[in-house]
């Protein structure tokens, strides 16, 4: 269902039941669900972790641009301006009611202008600066300058332009741009919706891209949408990384299945669809660690996971996202096409469009890899989580 037209006539009243609504069935499902998880079969042992010299390459990444957040006050922040409900109780039970009022207080066009940050900036000046001027070879080549500092890419780049000199040099320079990014946007676009069955989405990325923050916010949102989840604590690498996806689970008030530290990734991938099939599950959430595009071990071991997935439940994962931080431009190019490489992605998620980001990638994602961009990351709060919309990327970046 569509978060926002879902509350675009929601009345006061209807709000006050359903906050008091959720609170009692939030409370009820935290209680009854969250048990700890089963110990590994005892015919299955679970492998050794992965060994340690591949995983230097993953320590050696950069870190997160900023801890996350665990004491109270922190908490409250990822929440938004105010994590009590009306009923003075701490928030987790009222998470839908809380994505869907972030949802409605701004609209994805506004949000989206905002976050493009520089690339819009880059292409706004550009652009203003050849409107008037016809479209000439010396027009097309500031042109192309442009687009590439707005981190289009060189070969969407060459289309775009293709496009222009076609058009002509009396043609709406903005408008042959306008139809032309709508053109590589629209027919790959597909949107993030989980199917019929145990829906298992395998979550991807370098380290510090916003895997396990994108994956709370899905939680939030899935379970507001009435769907029942299971979050797989597959980043066995660092405690501190299940410590995270657990105060994510209990904020959406999910369930979460997490092993020893060290456990193998694959171990926590059959378990978990273990459970959520003796559970009945609506949809798994699978976060894994950050690994480097560049190194082969840590991108097999992918690879593994997804077998695993297969074997316990045949279809699955039905989703590989592969999660980019916003603010990489090109070398987000780069990542995308290696972990498309080493494991077929299904979709990307963009984080972080609320930086300094540099959203044209999202056309040179589209265009050379025809991979759609599924969901956008705005923000670290629980509704900052948004589905992506061409059109409204389009009309936003232009
Ligand atoms: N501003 C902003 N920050 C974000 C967004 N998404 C994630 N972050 C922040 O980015 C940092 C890293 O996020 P994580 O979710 O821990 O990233 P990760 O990919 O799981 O990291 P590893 O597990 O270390 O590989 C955290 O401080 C998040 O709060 C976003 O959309 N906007
Ligand atoms: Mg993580």
């Amino acid at each position: 269902m569509d978060l926002l037209s879902a509350t675009a006539d929601v009345s006061v009243p209807l709000i006050a039941a359903e906050i008091a609504g959720a609170v009692v069935v939030a409370i009820a499902l935290h209680l009854v669900t969250r048990t700890p998880a089963p110990p590994p079969p005892a015919s299955r042992p679970v492998p050794p972790p992965a060994e340690g010299p591949a995983r230097a390459g993953a320590e050696a990444a950069p870190p997160p641009t900023a801890p996350f957040a665990t004491d109270e006050s922190e908490d409250e922040e990822a929440w938004g301006e105010d994590a009590t409900t009306d009923a003075g109780m701490t928030a987790p039970p009222v998470v839908a009611q809380r994505v869907r009022e972030q949802h409605a207080q701004r609209s994805l066009f506004g949000m989206l202008r905002d976050a493009l940050g520089r690339s819009r900036e880059v292409l706004k000046e550009g652009l203003d600066r050849l409107l008037g001027r016809p479209l000439d070879e010396a027009a097309t080549e500031d042109l192309e300058e442009v687009l590439l500092r707005a981190d289009v890419g060189v070969q969407t780049t060459e289309r775009l332009l293709d496009k222009v000199r076609r058009a002509g040099a009396d043609a709406d320079l903005r408008a042959v741009l306008r139809d032309e990014m709508t053109a590589i946007l629209e027919p790959v676009h597909v949107p993030f919706r989980p199917g019929e069955g145990i829906w298992v989405v395998l979550v991807v990325g370098v380290n510090g891209s916003g895997k396990t923050t994108t994956i709370g916010k899905l939680a939030a949102r899935l379970k507001g949408e009435g769907r029942k989840v299971l979050l797989a604590a597959g980043d066995t690498f660092r405690a501190a990384a299940e410590q995270q996806l657990s105060t994510w689970a209990d904020r959406a008030g999910v369930d979460i299945l997490v092993l020893d530290e060290g456990a193998d990734p694959g171990a926590v991938a059959y378990k978990a669809l273990e459970r959520a099939q003796a559970e009945g599950h609506d949809v798994v959430l699978v976060d894994t660690a950050g690994r480097l595009q560049t190194r082969k071990p840590l991108m097999e071991e992918l690879g593994k996971i997804r077998r695993v997935l297969d074997k316990v439940h045949p279809g699955a994962p039905h989703e590989t996202l592969l999660v980019l931080d916003g603010t990489m431009g090109q070398n987000g190019m780069s990542q995308a096409t290696l972990f498309h490489e080493a494991t077929p992605l299904t979709g990307v998620v963009v984080t972080k469009l609320d930086g300094t980001a540099k959203g044209g990638m999202i056309l040179a994602i589209s265009n050379e890899l025809k991979l759609p961009v599924k969901l956008v990351g705005l923000g670290e709060k629980v509704g900052d989580l948004r589905d992506f919309d061409p059109k409204a990327f389009v009309d936003a970046l232009l």
